[in-house]
């Protein structure tokens, strides 16, 4: 719609009623545009509030951006798609301040901006931070978005956008804003085939084949998705490398794909093969050590950079799951991450190394061989290595205590791993927020440095005054329509990048902002999401793997329980290596009577976990084995507790599913289809995980089933 002729001259009501009919066009406009989940979290669905509406357009009424960046052209095209679909209005684009005026630019490319003389705090702020912030100027009430760079201007503009999405007040914004974690990347595990590794979102979005000639123009999409919520890198390609990838051709395709992403402010990085330069290279060792693959490496690094002047660097799975390493020539991963940070240190470039190895030889425990290897290793990584740490010290299980790699390397700069992708937490299947379980790690406190050593504090650098910081999360990305093949997965790549920009967030109020910028601004419907989200997790850990049992998956698709399963290829794959089940109860003994896991974490977690009655009960089974017939704080014996866990997990799925069937109509009906049908298998599979698991323990405990007669039928069509 062009905005009325003469504002001035039309009446408020007439006016209203024209954009009454506008908001009532775009209803019969696009009155049968499925809903499909596409547009994520920037529906920018319009303001149905009168008076909240006209608040938000004489506040914004006119948009002043300076600058001509490529950046700064898609944030402008950004805010005019916004406000034309939330408001309703184009903003006239002026370059001139006036009342009502959204000025946003950095001080280099506005010499309004620069008038404010915000240097100093802008500086404060570093390149991705922003002031945002409505104030008088030159006699208008305006508002302001400044930053030192265009992409924090970006940043900004997203943030607005956000606020207007969740219907809150533009009238005196302070804001200031700047990343805690500099690097917030997506690890995409996706082979140059298009399919992708633990990915149940459909096939690889980058489209190898059609590239470098044809960007797909959906990468547009995701890129903006990705600045959105502040994710300023991504990682390509799988851990387990395809070396090709490294080829010329395979970076041309890269360098047109980073090409399409750096305007939105992501950055390429690629996982490498430390064999490559054997396999690609056609040396006869890739050995680290040795000069000539040293010089490999060097000229790869200066090959990639002439395509890609701002490559973010390598990410590497090395030594592990069959994956190549420095080990192979009797080197450590010290200077197999050191070769690769050499060639990429002139370019500004970094390492990240993961930490993800469980070498049998190492320990008996799998869990505690990554620290085993790594933490002698602490100091002798360059200044430009990341060691990339998973969150737990298992394999990102639905609830584990934190690596004790946190807080053991002082000396080494740590990123850490999260998966954002549900492996092991229901695939695209089983509605579980992600948030919860996030915020349980980066909130543990390492006692590195004695209380409030907190995992974030490790993360973001403050506690050892490290200059950079990273973390990434592998990412749950597809080509299926709604991106993540469960409309409420969206709802972890989002808290994924909120929570990497600012880890002192709550998951709850992530979890807010989401379900009100993708579902609806009703505080009914707003208020049933969240609710049914943040108890996901933890009914989640109740049906599958309650009070710290670990290890009953099915065997490589980890979705199924098998709590019996023996996998002839590895004693540590099989399930009956993590839970322990015998006779006299369950868990795996980590204690000092144990393997010693406990005495990997600073005092004083290891008397808290060592010992049965301290130890947290979501832990228990983690770091005990535990007789049937121990008691727990309820006055239960334990198989009691554990029969009412599983049970408590299936009952509560079917309480998500009645709650969201109370959202029927408060929603739109394509997407609570999507939501209804998975929750309707949720609801059956929890069951199935309860009774599979809780019949095959029994034959254990020989104890009875507490509740069990209850659950006969429920599973029966
Ligand atoms: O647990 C395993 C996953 C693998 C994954 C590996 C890793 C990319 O099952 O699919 O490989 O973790 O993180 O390297």
């Amino acid at each position: 719609m062009k905005p009325p002729a003469s504002p001035k001259t039309l009446g408020l009501s007439f006016r209203r009623a024209l954009l009454a009919l506008c908001l009532l066009g775009w209803g019969t406009a696009f009155p049968a545009r499925a809903e499909d989940g596409y547009r994520l979290w920037l529906r920018y669905e319009p303001v149905r509030d009168e008076t909240l509406r006209d608040a938000y357009s004489r506040s914004l009424s006119s948009l002043v951006v300076q600058g001509r960046s490529p950046t700064e052209r898609i944030l402008l095209e950004e805010l005019q798609r916004g406000l034309k679909g939330m408001l309703g209005i184009s903003p006239r684009v002026s370059e001139k301040v006036l009342e009502g005026s959204l000025l946003v630019g950095t001080p280099g490319t506005s010499p309004l901006v620069a008038g404010l003389k915000w240097d100093k705090e802008l500086s404060q702020l570093g390149k991705d931070g922003y002031l945002l912030r409505t104030l008088p100027f030159q006699g208008h009430r305006a508002t302001v978005v400044a930053s030192l760079s265009p992409l924090g201007c970006l940043y900004g503009s997203f943030h607005l956008l956000r606020l207007l999405g969740a219907r809150q007040s533009l009238d005196s914004l302070q804001i200031a804003e700047k990343p805690r974690i500099q690097r917030r990347l997506l690890d995409h595990w996706d082979n140059l085939d298009g399919t992708i590794e633990r990915g149940y979102a459909g096939k690889s979005l980058w489209k190898w084949n059609p590239l470098p000639g044809r960007v797909d123009p959906r990468i547009l999409d995701y890129a903006r998705a990705c600045a959105s919520i502040g994710i300023n890198g991504a990682v390509l390609n799988n851990v387990n490398a395809d070396p090709r990838v490294l080829t010329g051709p395979y970076l041309e395709k890269a360098a047109a794909l980073a090409g399409a992403l750096r305007p939105y402010g992501v950055r390429v990085y690629l996982s490498a093969n430390t064999g490559a330069p054997k396999v690609i290279g056609g040396l006869p060792t890739a050995d680290p050590l040795d000069p000539a693959v040293e010089k490999w490496w060097k000229e790869k690094a200066d090959e990639i950079y002439r395509l890609i002047p701002d490559f973010g660097g390598f990410l590497v799975k090395a030594g592990s799951e069959g994956q190549p390493g420095p080990q192979d020539y009797g080197r450590t991963h010290a200077q197999g991450a050191d070769c690769l940070a050499r060639a990429l240190a002139p370019h500004g470039g970094v390492v990240m190394w993961r930490a993800f190895v469980y070498d049998d030889a190492v320990d008996a425990d799998r869990i505690k061989r990554a620290y085993k290897e790594f933490k002698p290793l602490d100091g002798k990584f360059d200044a430009n290595v990341f060691v990339q740490v998973k969150n737990g010290p298992l394999d990102f299980q639905p609830r584990e205590p934190f690596h004790p790699l946190f807080g053991a390397m002082p000396h080494t700069q740590l990123a850490a791993e999260l998966q954002v992708t549900q492996e092991c937490l229901g695939h695209s299947t089983h509605l579980v927020y992600l948030g919860p379980l996030w915020k349980e790690f980066l909130d543990s406190d390492t006692f590195e440095k004695g209380p409030g050593s907190t995992v974030a504090r490790v993360l973001d650098g403050s506690l050892e005054g490290h200059p950079d910081s990273a973390i990434a999360g592998v990412a749950n990305t597809g080509d299926d329509r709604d991106w993540c093949g469960h409309p409420f997965a969206q709802a972890n790549w989002y808290a994924f990048g909120r929570l990497a920009w600012d880890p002192s967030l709550s998951a709850q109020a992530v979890a807010e902002e989401w379900a009100r910028l993708t579902w609806s601004d009703s505080p009914q419907a707003v208020s049933k999401i969240l609710s049914m989200m943040m108890g996901s997790r933890e009914t989640y850990v109740d049906y599958t793997t309650p009070l710290g049992l670990n290890g009953v998956f099915e065997k490589d698709l980890h979705y199924a329980p098998d709590p019996g399963m023996v996998d002839p290829r590895r004693l540590d794959w099989s399930a009956a290596y993590y839970n322990r089940a015998d006779e006299k109860g369950l868990g795996f003994d980590r204690t000092r009577h144990g393997s010693d896991a406990v005495d990997q974490y600073h005092p004083p977690l290891p008397g808290r976990w060592n010992n049965l009655k301290p130890c947290p009960e979501e832990y228990l089974l983690w770091f005990h084995h535990v007789s049937w017939g121990y008691r727990m704080k309820s006055g239960r014996t334990f198989w009691e507790e554990l029969c009412l866990r599983y049970g408590r997990g299936a009952l509560e799925t079917r309480e998500m599913k009645q709650q969201w069937e109370s959202l029927r109509g408060l929603v739109d009906g394509d997407r609570w289809q999507v939501v209804e049908g998975k929750l309707e298998q949720q609801v059956k599979e929890a069951a199935l995980w309860r009774d599979k698991c809780l019949h095959y323990f029994q034959g254990f405990s020989h104890r009875p089933i507490a509740g069990e007669t209850a659950w006969i039928g429920e599973n029966s069509p």
